[in-house]
């Protein structure tokens, strides 16, 4: 299989520690996923669904104490702490190791151990890095087949000597007080232990495509980010391509598959899905930022998918998908809280437990018959707007980079940043509101700085003067904006229709980047003037633009406040760039504070 000796001596290693009774090799067949697939639907790890309707789709449950990431067990193992700055957990690696090897040995006796070789990226492309997960659980392989390039062609690009992560999982008892999910970036290693919850095993993805990914880029000058990729076509054919980060409960796997509303449709539009995680960027030859998307699959969230929030993603699920945590109904179907029609009379919840929709928990709330974080794993492929470009070893170039956020308030249904450096200290202000506000009083903020907070591998100020420095690498930097598809009403109601609507909010984001729409110039940056977003098609009521657009000095200048608080816990690590940005930034505002005052512009 390999003449890898390290690969050989490293899985040696990891056998004599978890001592697993057998070692399979994954190649990448079909016929090895059958078999997987058939020994896990003997054991009921994972059950088919009704074959008829839904071919190839299984569905699993985890452990009820085993059903999200979990940040507070996450930690980055470097020998100085300052290197992973305030807002990652650090363990000394040398403790890292020795705690976990405790959970790790002797847990797969009387079960196998899989090697997973796998590229994230196109085998042999130079965006791609290779690791190899070893695993105790076939849900683990059947999901990796699924979400990255797995197999043979991986072992032979890596040769006899080839570098790779090593990715060690075990799912030892499952048990929350020995779980551990550990990264030491000076290794290329990641150990996770007693989980079997895909965010924290499906070590492809968050652990090693970003907080490892990330902490290579800043050493060889590329970015790994959090970021969705899809390309827009217009009406003259030509597709440029936009890379988005959102925090959780944003819609970025809707933006990613966003179907143009039927105005835009009949205009000629169309939308390309590149991916809906993870982007990695570099800057080639020409100057510009070229990006992959180092997966290629889907693990969304199931609950409030339908076919007005994401039509695409229904598509993509009908087929040779996992389900995990659903409700499971009689007859080999599912079923999730926000799909479309009404709720099933009856079924099994993601628990195990029988479930009617009308049961009640003792503080009278509803019981959800999937788990809120109940997922699907599905290959890009099947996505009806996978882009043909998935697999070109240079990636798409990138025009434009948006940050987006949740607010009731504050934040405008778009601006751009002045320059790539005002575009930086916008990604790094990043928050959302972990629920939809009221009016009047509004959600927690999370500060969430390009969406990376819980996924930077390193200090998130030698982050940020990364990302400066990226910008002084490109000949044409893409422009960066900000979006916020959630701003409120008075009375709490959503002024945006956002979903496939927000493809008009693209438009001029790429018309601004050819340097072709009007905007306005506000101390936050450049919005759309009243008549420079196409609304064909809709019926929206006078002036929502405006109101949509509106900056209020007051609310910003508690939101800078904010921010340097926020700032101020990188200590002397933070870029002074960051510092004037916002210094600048609070200028302006309070210019136009003054001038408001004086009756002057509004
Ligand atoms: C995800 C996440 O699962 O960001 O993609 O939490
Ligand atoms: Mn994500």
């Amino acid at each position: 299989m390999t003449q890898h000796n390290k690969l050989q001596a490293w899985i040696k290693e990891c056998a004599d520690l978890c001592q697993p009774d057998e070692i399979i090799f994954i190649d990448g067949s079909e016929e090895q996923r059958n078999k997987l697939r058939d020994e896990a639907v003997m054991t009921g790890e994972i059950v088919p669904l009704n074959q008829k309707k839904w071919p190839g789709c299984y569905f699993h449950r985890t452990a009820q104490n085993d059903v999200a990431r979990t940040e507070h067990l996450t930690y980055i193992c470097t020998s100085e702490k300052e290197d992973v700055g305030p807002t990652n957990n650090w363990m000394p690696p040398a403790e890292g190791y020795r705690k976990a090897s405790e959970i790790f040995k002797g847990s797969m006796r009387g079960r196998k151990m899989y090697v997973i070789p796998f590229s994230l990226g196109p085998v042999g492309s130079v965006f791609s890095k290779i690791g190899v997960e070893l695993t105790d659980s076939i849900y683990v392989v059947l999901n990796m087949l699924i979400m990255v390039r797995c197999g043979q062609e991986v072992l032979d690009q890596l040769g006899s000597d080839g570098d790779f992560t090593r990715c060690l999982h075990g799912k030892a008892e499952l048990d929350v007080d020995r779980r551990m999910i550990l990264h030491f970036p000076e290794d290329n290693t990641i150990w996770s232990v007693g989980s079997g919850y895909g965010g924290n095993v499906l070590l492809s993805k968050k652990c090693m495509a970003l907080r490892l990914a990330s902490w290579q880029a800043q050493k060889e000058s590329w970015l790994a980010e959090h970021m969705l990729i899809l390309g827009v076509e217009d009406p003259a054919g030509r597709i440029e391509y936009v890379a988005a980060a959102f925090p959780s409960a944003c819609g970025k796997t809707n933006l990613a598959m966003l179907v143009p509303p039927e105005g835009l449709t009949r205009k000629g539009y169309r939308i390309w899905m590149v991916g809906d995680d993870i982007a990695w960027m570099r800057v080639d030859t020409d100057g510009k930022l070229w990006a992959i998307n180092p997966e290629t699959g889907f693990f969304g969230v199931a609950q409030g998918t339908n076919s007005i929030t994401n039509p695409n993603a229904l598509a993509t699920v009908r087929r040779n998908t996992i389900f995990t945590n659903v409700l499971f109904r009689e007859g080999g179907n599912i079923w999730w809280e926000g799909l479309d029609g009404e709720a099933p009379k009856s079924g099994i919840d993601w628990k195990g437990d029988p479930w009617t929709p009308d049961m009640k928990d003792k503080n009278g709330k509803s019981v959800p018959g999937a788990h809120p974080n109940a997922r699907f794993t599905a290959p890009l492929t099947q996505c009806p707007s996978h882009s043909f470009r998935t697999e070109h070893h240079h990636g798409v170039p990138i025009s434009a980079i948006v940050f987006g956020g949740r607010r009731a308030r504050l934040a405008p249904l778009v601006y751009q940043g002045y320059s790539w450096q005002h575009g930086v200290c916008i990604g790094a202000m990043m928050a959302s509101e972990r629920t939809a506000a009221q009016f009047g009083k509004l959600g927690e903020v999370r500060r969430d700085p390009m969406a990376m907070l819980p996924f930077c591998g390193y200090n998130m100020g030698d982050y940020f003067r990364h990302w400066l420095q990226m910008g002084t690498r490109m000949k044409k930097a893409p422009k960066i904006f900000h979006v916020n598809w959630f701003r409120q009403d008075e009375s709490g109601d959503y002024l945006w229709p956002g979903y496939g609507e927000n493809l008009r909010v693209l438009e001029w984001i790429l018309d601004r980047c050819r340097g072709e729409a009007p905007a306005e110039e506000t101390p936050i940056g450049y919005v759309p003037t009243s008549d420079s977003l196409d609304l064909t098609g809709l019926d929206l009521p006078p002036n929502l633009i405006e109101e949509l657009v509106t900056v209020n000095p007051e609310e910003w200048l508690a939101e800078v406040e904010s921010v340097r608080e926020f700032f101020a816990t990188f200590g002397d690590r933070l870029p002074h760039a960051m510092q004037d940005e916002l210094n600048s930034l609070e200028r302006r505002l309070k210019t136009q504070q003054k001038m408001s005052h004086n009756g002057i512009n509004g």
